[in-house]
């Protein structure tokens, strides 16, 4: 059975699709959840900001610092992974694997670039459904029941129409999964890698899991895996007609027949918004400054923050810096505000304070800064409180005049 549809996508259908209006009477408990995940997301970001990486092999190392190649590989591209390269394994392995490839790329990670684009990547997934949650830096679900009723002919353009936006604004692929709930959605996002897009319908379940190997199922661990073929369990399929007593004595009363759900394809876990819990942006300045000229460098990176601040319909009550000097090492400082902001003005003016506080500290040291980030913490959805309002438009008057 193929679980891949050839798609038409039709713009008029999805936009039909968007409207909750058109199906709130189809609403009933079946569910579609729609899984994305960013393929070689580190990677996939390096080949964008340099497309000259796509054809060759492409590393992307987290550096312990100790020795030139100490430390691991966070993730490769599929040119890379085809030679064997894998997350997780030491660095030296990998550059054996590549000896003999003189194009291979090895790049450090740049996490506040990657935070950056999975930022606008979240923001673009959530617009096709508030019912919204992020799982990591590359990955979310969306419930779309509310959004088109339990159509999954909707549904599958509509996990198409969202592979083509992102690639239309970050030029980034990534692989979808549309089933009834989020396990079986994330499978599906699994199955087919890079840039696929896979459909299970409520019907294709059961022929879907039935001749995967435990260790498939999501959940499974090494661990419950070696466990369950002593017990002779190597199928989803014989999970799923296991005693359930039995798994009980095995794994627990809770586990073994949360094991048997899942061999069944059944998880009715919702998808839920996760709280953020901070935002933050980092510049390099054009050069390594010693002293606080850079503002203009930094009002870019507070109205971004406000921007995102707003769109999440949040306020924090926490502000930090960031500073990286040029021998590359971090300092930081942070405050508490009295009242909860997201303006742009109030983020810019806190932190350029902190800043002038770090530098006078660096003075003394005659050290220059090379990078300068904000990052504000304590996030939550209180109304704008009077004073900030007041404050707000002291500082407005202030400025213009
Ligand atoms: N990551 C990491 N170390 C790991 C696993 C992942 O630093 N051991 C980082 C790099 C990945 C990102 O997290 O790009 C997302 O992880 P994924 O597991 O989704 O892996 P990729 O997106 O890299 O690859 P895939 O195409 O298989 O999803
Ligand atoms: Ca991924
Ligand atoms: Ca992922």
């Amino acid at each position: 059975m193929r679980f891949t549809p050839n798609l038409i996508c039709n713009r008029d259908d999805i936009e039909l699709a968007k409207r909750s209006d058109v199906v709130q009477g189809k609403m009933d408990s079946q569910r579609i959840v729609i899984a994305v995940d960013l393929d070689y997301f580190f990677a996939q970001c390096e080949e964008v900001r340099n497309p000259e990486l796509k054809k060759k092999p492409l590393v992307i190392c987290v550096f312990s610092g100790r020795t030139e190649i100490s430390g691991a590989v966070s993730t490769a591209n599929y040119v890379a992974r085809k030679l064997g390269v894998r997350s997780g394994m030491p660095i030296a392995n990998a550059k054996k694997l590549l000896s003999q490839n003189k194009e291979s790329v090895f790049l450090p990670v740049d996490q506040d670039y990657y935070q950056t684009v999975s930022e606008r990547l979240m923001q673009t997934i959530r617009s096709f459904s508030a019912i919204f949650e992020q799982v990591s830096v590359d990955e979310a679900f969306i419930d779309i029941s509310a959004v088109i009723g339990n159509d999954f002919e909707v549904a599958a353009k509509l996990g198409k129409t969202v592979k083509q936006e992102i690639y239309r604004q970050e030029k980034l692929t990534c692989s979808v999964g549309v089933g009834p709930n989020k396990l079986m959605a994330k499978m599906a996002a699994d199955f087919e890698k890079p840039d696929g897009l896979t459909i299970i319908r409520p019907n294709q379940v059961k022929a879907f899991l039935k001749p995967m190997p435990v260790r498939k199922l999501l959940g499974i661990g090494p661990k419950h895996e070696q466990k369950m073929e002593q017990l002779g369990i190597g199928t989803i399929e014989d999970l799923s007609k296991f005693d359930t007593g039995a798994l009980s004595d095995a794994f627990g009363k809770n586990l073994g027949p949360h094991f048997k759900n899942l061999a069944q394809g059944l998880d009715d876990d919702p998808v839920r918004q996760r709280p953020v819990e901070q935002l933050s942006r980092i510049v390099t300045l054009k050069e390594d400054a010693d002293s606080f000229w850079f503002e203009e460098d930094l009002r870019p990176l507070a109205a971004d923050i406000s921007d995102r601040l707003i769109s999440l319909g949040l306020k924090c009550r926490a502000i930090g810096i960031v500073g990286i000097t040029s021998e590359l090492k971090t300092r930081s400082k942070a405050k508490t505000l009295t009242h909860p902001i997201n303006s742009s003005v109030l983020i810019l003016r806190n932190s350029a304070e902190l800043f002038r506080d770090l530098f006078s500290s660096l003075a003394t040291e005659h050290v220059r800064l090379r990078r300068a980030g904000i990052r504000v913490s304590v996030l939550s959805s209180e109304e704008l409180g009077e004073e900030e309002s007041e404050e707000q438009s002291t500082l407005t008057s202030f400025l213009s005049s």
